[in-house]
């Protein structure tokens, strides 16, 4: 089944789903190793690949090991033009809504369309918002945009909303990759309740405790990074955790 009828037939049933992001320059390939094995049991809905800064690009590798070692889908979450890869299922087609930069709003989509089109990938429509989490992220830095404040749940809100009246159908916030704060359960409630397309939230989530509670507020995914990266065995607990969060299934 394509992903994103994925995504929509779980924001439809209110289930929860959860995404392990896999930074293609910071993974250890040992560590990918363990984290397939104890995604084995189906316990990860995705796996998202992709990151703000390659420094030493493994994607090709990681996407090796994902594929032949695991069925669960891969979506590219690109940080930039050189992240597409058709060995992937399906990419994140990125706009940086909370942001006012032409070039990550539009500009970098241009320049990859030609390449998407003859790439045979799922391409996935989503508004980007970036939210702050405490320090600046390499997202903010190398994007130039300024993040949506923290305490500011209804300008989240009015972005996403203008994502989805533009046509985007996904909505991805973001705290960034290691954010000190991850985004209150507040401003997930906020805007999930507005929007009617699957929202997915990340950025420093590290413990199970709050990976429910994201779930629990309305997110539809719940995307972890760094903490799972640190300790592969936290995906077990953080799966349970937002899937107890799923509508039971009359
Ligand atoms: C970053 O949302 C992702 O874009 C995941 O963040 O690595 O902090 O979990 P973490």
């Amino acid at each position: 089944m394509a992903v994103q009828s994925l995504l929509n037939n779980a924001k439809k049933n209110g289930e929860k789903k959860f995404a392990i992001l896999i930074d293609p320059d910071e993974i250890r390939l040992d560590n990918l190793d363990q984290i397939l094995k104890v995604s084995e049991s189906s316990s990860a809905d995705f796996f998202f690949i992709g990151g703000s800064l390659i420094m030493d690009d493994q994607m090709d590798l990681c996407l090796d090991k994902l594929k032949s070692h695991s069925k669960v889908p891969v979506v590219i979450f690109p940080g930039s033009t050189f992240q597409i890869n058709k060995k992937a299922d399906a990419l994140f087609f990125l706009s940086l809504i909370s942001g006012r930069n032409a070039d990550f709003l539009i500009g970098n989509q241009f320049v990859a369309a030609p390449y998407l089109i003859k790439s045979g990938l799922e391409i996935m429509p989503t508004g980007y918002m970036l939210i702050d989490g405490g320090v600046k992220t390499t997202v903010e830095y190398v994007s130039n945009t300024h993040p949506i404040p923290a305490n500011k749940p209804d300008i989240a809100l009015c972005t996403a909303m203008t994502g989805e009246m533009l046509g985007l159908r996904n909505i991805y916030m973001d705290a960034g990759s290691g954010a000190q704060n991850p985004i209150s359960n507040e401003m997930v409630k906020r805007v999930s309740k507005g929007i009617s397309v699957p929202l997915m939230v990340g950025g420093g989530i590290r413990t199970p405790e709050k990976a429910g509670a994201v779930a629990d507020a309305g997110a539809t995914v719940v995307v972890v990074g760094n903490a799972i990266e640190k300790d592969p065995n936290l995906v077990v607990e953080i799966a349970d955790a937002v899937h107890q969060y799923s509508k039971p299934i009359l």
